[in-house]
């Protein structure tokens, strides 16, 4: 033999495709909740990151494309434990994946839907992702056979088990947490509400409209659903929505008029950190 090319030259050779169980998962992992890393030590840990917080499997063609969308202001500790847990957990399921945190500028009420909105748009404006993840900065996972895919018809919902609900789901219909649609899901419920300002009821609106589009919600088992939440106080600025309830009964009525068509935001940044991708947004204010 005198040269070992196969196939037509200046092809690359194809790569054989991620099984489809990953031989990398262990299963149950203890969650530290305190991280005292910094951000560059976390990064000496996960070498093959690149720059926006993005990874392929590099020794196989990987079936899925998720990228995990975080609604963020003011939780450094949170979010740098999260990194800590979160990407050598996804690098185990050998997935291509992108770390979105879209952090919303300046003092205005929190609205994480509406950060969910924006997250979504500008994470399809990059790649093809086929799965979003909808991840609270203070949710840790503890089992990798939870992986971190969607399911092709169905929005699923990943956070089942939480210590803070002694591990049980507190409500059939909860979606809360972290949650995992398709580009096609998304746009089947027209995006998620935009009017929730301050904590609360967005997540329930997001799953009446699940129901509404005509689809369900799927689950994990609680076996592998268990997740930590890193204990916290209510944030300033994200006080009790008084209007949720309210908000909630016009659902029906209002979620083909708002959600993904009438969103409008500033992108005020976009940086391309280690880690993760910051999107700098101004979202405006409860009118
Ligand atoms: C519950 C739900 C959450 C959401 C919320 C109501 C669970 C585990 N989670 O969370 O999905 O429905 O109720 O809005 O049940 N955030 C910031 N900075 C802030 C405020 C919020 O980054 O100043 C982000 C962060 O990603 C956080 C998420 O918003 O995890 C939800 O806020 P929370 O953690 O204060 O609310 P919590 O724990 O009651
Ligand atoms: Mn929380």
């Amino acid at each position: 033999l005198l040269s070992g090319h196969t196939g037509a030259p200046g092809n690359t050779p194809q790569q054989r495709e991620c099984p489809q169980l990953s031989p990398l998962l262990v299963g149950p992992v203890s969650v530290r909740l305190s991280s005292p890393l910094s951000l560059e030590e976390i990064r000496e840990k996960n070498p093959s990151v690149s720059l926006g917080g993005r990874y392929r499997p590099p020794d196989c063609e990987p079936r899925h494309h998720t990228a995990i969308v975080v609604p963020y202001r003011n939780r450094p500790a949170h979010l740098r434990a999260l990194l800590y847990h979160l990407h050598p957990f996804l690098q185990r399921q050998q997935l291509h994946y992108g770390i979105y945190v879209v952090h919303q500028a300046g003092n205005s009420t929190f609205n994480r839907a509406k950060l969910l909105n924006v997250g979504v748009r500008e994470a399809l404006r990059e790649e093809e992702w086929s799965c979003i993840f909808l991840h609270d900065v203070d949710l840790l996972p503890e089992n990798d056979h939870n992986t971190y895919t969607c399911h092709p018809q169905h929005p699923t919902h990943l956070s089942v088990a939480m210590d803070k609900f002694r591990y049980r789901l507190p409500y059939s219909q909860y979606f809360g947490g972290v949650s995992a649609i398709t580009p096609d899901q998304y746009l089947r419920m027209n995006g998620f509400p935009n009017q929730y300002w301050g904590w609360g009821g967005e997540d329930d609106d997001i799953a009446a409209r699940v129901r509404l589009s005509g689809m369900k919600i799927v689950r994990p088992s609680v076996a592998v659903g268990h997740y930590k939440m890193i204990k916290h106080r209510g944030d300033k600025g994200n006080e009790e929505n008084p209007r949720r309830f309210d908000l909630l009964m016009r659902t029906r009525r209002n979620w083909r008029a708002d959600g993904l068509n009438s969103l409008t935001y500033e992108l005020l940044s976009k940086q391309l950190e280690p880690l993760y991708t910051n999107l700098s947004v101004d979202i405006g204010d409860d009118p």
